[in-house]
């Protein structure tokens, strides 16, 4: 991998785009490592939470690369388009939890790999936005669709828009981020709240990501049938009684993840 930094401590994995010369920014070849990590990090039953970040304090990643695809046809930029949708639709449907840790920039398509991941801690100095317009051009990895479900449309239009980038602060006032923490303590944050995630039960915890993510595709009635089955599959697993049994005799559960 040229442009990926992975680390494993633990049951965490930790996924770091490094591009720190163009602020980290995703041409095909970021994307294609990305994909092959994702597919690999999928397979790995003792990892239980994934991180993504960027290299460096300046930017988690500055969006999709513009020098790339400056002179893209119409065939190349759908092509380039479809390849982030499906590197961030299958962050989404990663059996683990992704936890996006934004430190710095994170525009266009950096905003769109923060929304793909299941959540957002965020640096003071973190910055999100879209402003692709700016380029005379749409979001194209998820953004028109994922913003409004994430903030509302009136907020997302008012972004997608007029591609102004909002702080921190705002971005935790929208809902966009769950917390903002100073810059130095990002990683140890997102670590600690990772943790707490890899020591629960995880099969349970994979199939609340499941429910969550299929059951936001699908009317009211067949999510929540969704959800009863995933509910049901639980106690098939060793660790269902383990954490019940834990409960009742008031002690800390030994989860085996079977
Ligand atoms: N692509 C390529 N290179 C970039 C990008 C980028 N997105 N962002 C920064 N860089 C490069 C700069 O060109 C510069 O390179 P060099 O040192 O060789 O000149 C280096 O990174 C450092 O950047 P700056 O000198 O500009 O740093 P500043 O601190 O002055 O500014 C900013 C930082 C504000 C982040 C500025 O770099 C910026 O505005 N970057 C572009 C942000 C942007 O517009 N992002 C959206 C891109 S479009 C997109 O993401 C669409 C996704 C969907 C694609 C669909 C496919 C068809």
């Amino acid at each position: 991998m040229n442009y990926l930094l992975y680390e494993e401590e633990e049951a965490l994995a930790i996924v770091t785009i490094n591009r720190p010369k163009a602020l980290n920014a995703l041409n095909s070849q970021v994307l294609e490592e990305l994909k092959g990590l994702l597919d690999e990090i999928a397979q790995k039953d003792h990892i239980s939470v994934v991180i993504v970040t960027g290299a460096g304090e300046k930017s988690f990643v500055a969006g999709a690369d513009i020098a790339q695809m400056r002179e893209f046809t119409p065939v190349q930029a759908r092509q380039f388009a479809k390849l982030g949708q499906q590197v961030f639709s299958s962050i989404e449907r990663l059996p683990q939890p992704v936890i996006a840790a934004v430190n710095g920039f994170a525009l266009g398509g950096g905003c769109e790999l923060a929304m793909a991941c299941d959540f957002r801690i965020a640096a003071e100095n973190a910055k999100f936005g879209q402003p692709e317009v700016s380029l005379a051009v749409t979001a194209g990895f998820g953004g028109t669709q994922r913003l409004p479900r994430l903030v509302g449309k009136g907020l997302a239009a008012e972004l997608l828009f007029t591609g102004d980038m909002i702080d921190s602060a705002e971005a935790l006032r929208i809902g966009l981020v769950n917390k903002v923490v100073p810059v130095v303590e990002l990683m140890d944050k997102a670590k600690a709240i990772a943790k707490k995630i890899a020591a629960k039960g995880q099969g349970a915890v994979r199939l609340t990501k499941a429910a969550m993510t299929e059951g936001l595709n699908m009317d009211l009635e067949r999510a929540l049938a969704y959800e009863a089955e995933v509910f049901a599959l639980c106690f098939s697993m060793a660790d269902q009684k383990e954490g019940m049994d834990a409960f009742l005799n008031k002690r800390k559960p030994n989860f085996t993840n079977a």
